[in-house]
């Protein structure tokens, strides 16, 4: 039998991105990514229960799967899902984050190689710890670095509700040798990062965290470490938009960039008659950025969405609820341009994204009141 893979890409609201995977003509998946949303691939029988379609690897313009859901979501840009596939993509994030750039979503700029995935407490705001660890000593790195980039910590509890405004990360650490970072999602779950491994929801046995163990689970977590010496809650009210930070000059900053975040309850507000200077903040092989924004239209009337700039972009407009008005990819030039008449009151959201997956770079979004 002759060994072919295929690829399938779904596209999920959940996750608000494209799932790509790789699937071989016995029906095995590469990296169960697609298959965990529900869809499975057939290979020489007709499902009722599967909905499938493949195409060769590496053609331009492999067929996509893309799934509505007609349900509203979250606006709430403190909403904090999880949200794997960017960081365990290995031509994505995954050797840029480690467990504390996962929990803090920080991407430090200067680390941008392969295997460079080790931000450290204490690395933004030059306070290095030193052993053993001790949760306050982290405690003290984590405020300073987020102090040195304009947010704030507080200590809190494993069972404390979170306020507005605010997310929930638990600390975790081995004195001798190391500590871990977990965080908790809107809907009671918890998940972190190994190092350069993969992001998860599940300690070393499989078991998913939730609030309910992951007490237990911090203290106990087998595969490389048990961090017995004990766990810290902190509530930190930087949110769960990627921040790119240049740690390259002796006062860390935010760069422009990853401002818009990539999904619809990470949008950046952005007014009608503004321009926004942005940028497809990483875009590394089969993996891109997306950027969401979120615009209140207050008067009805005929509205402009459009981008400036070199590079190709193609831009979706969508209401309040998720449903896409408009879609365009090239108006005159590579920019894409939505002109939507007689647009009712409200809230909406437009969606950035590069035509070609390695079509990264800066462009300007702006919107107008024709
Ligand atoms: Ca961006
Ligand atoms: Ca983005
Ligand atoms: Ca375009």
């Amino acid at each position: 039998m002759i060994n072919r893979w295929v690829v399938l890409y779904a596209y999920t609201y959940i996750t608000q991105g494209w799932l790509r995977d790789y699937y071989n003509n016995t029906g095995g998946s590469k990296d169960n990514k697609v298959s965990n949303l529900g869809f499975a691939f057939c290979t020489d029988e007709l499902r009722v229960d599967a909905k499938c379609f493949c195409s060769a690897e590496n053609t331009t313009h492999p067929p996509r799967l893309e799934i509505t859901y007609s349900t509203s979501f979250p606006i709430n840009n403190m909403s904090f899902t999880y949200d794997p596939s960017r960081f365990n993509d290995e031509n994505g994030l995954r050797f840029r984050t480690n467990c504390y750039a996962y929990a803090m979503r920080i991407i430090a700029e200067n680390t941008g190689s392969e295997n460079s995935y080790g931000l450290q407490p204490g690395e933004l705001s030059n306070t290095p710890l030193s052993t053993p660890y001790t949760l306050n000593g982290i405690y003290q790195a984590v405020s300073a670095d987020l102090a040195a980039l304009g947010f704030q910590i507080q200590q809190t509890t494993a069972s404390a509700s979170v306020p507005s405004g605010w997310r929930k990360i638990a600390i975790a650490i081995d004195a001798d040798s190391d500590f871990h970072f977990y965080v908790r999602h809107s809907d009671g779950t918890w998940s972190h990062k190994m190092g350069s491994d993969v992001a998860r929801n599940l300690d070393a046995n499989g078991v998913i965290i939730y609030d309910s163990n992951i007490e237990t689970i911090s203290n106990n977590y087998s595969k490389y470490e048990n961090y017995s010496d004990g766990t810290m809650y902190v509530l930190i009210n930087k949110g769960a938009i990627l921040d790119f930070v240049n740690t390259t000059s002796s006062s860390p900053s935010i760069k422009t960039s990853e401002r818009a975040g990539d999904t619809f309850i990470h949008s950046k507000p952005v007014s009608v008659g503004s321009t926004t200077s942005a940028k497809f903040d990483y875009g590394i092989e089969n993996f891109q950025d997306v950027d969401f924004y979120k615009i209140v239209i207050s008067t009805a009337g005929n509205y402009s969405f459009y981008t400036t700039g070199d590079t190709d972009t193609v831009g979706q407009l969508f209401s309040s609820t998720g449903t896409r008005l408009a879609y365009n990819d090239d108006n005159y030039d590579v920019n894409c341009r939505i002109d939507y008449n007689n647009l009712a009151a409200g809230t909406y959201f437009v969606k950035i994204h590069p035509y070609h997956l390695s079509n990264y770079g800066s462009y300007s979004f702006v919107v107008t009141k024709n």
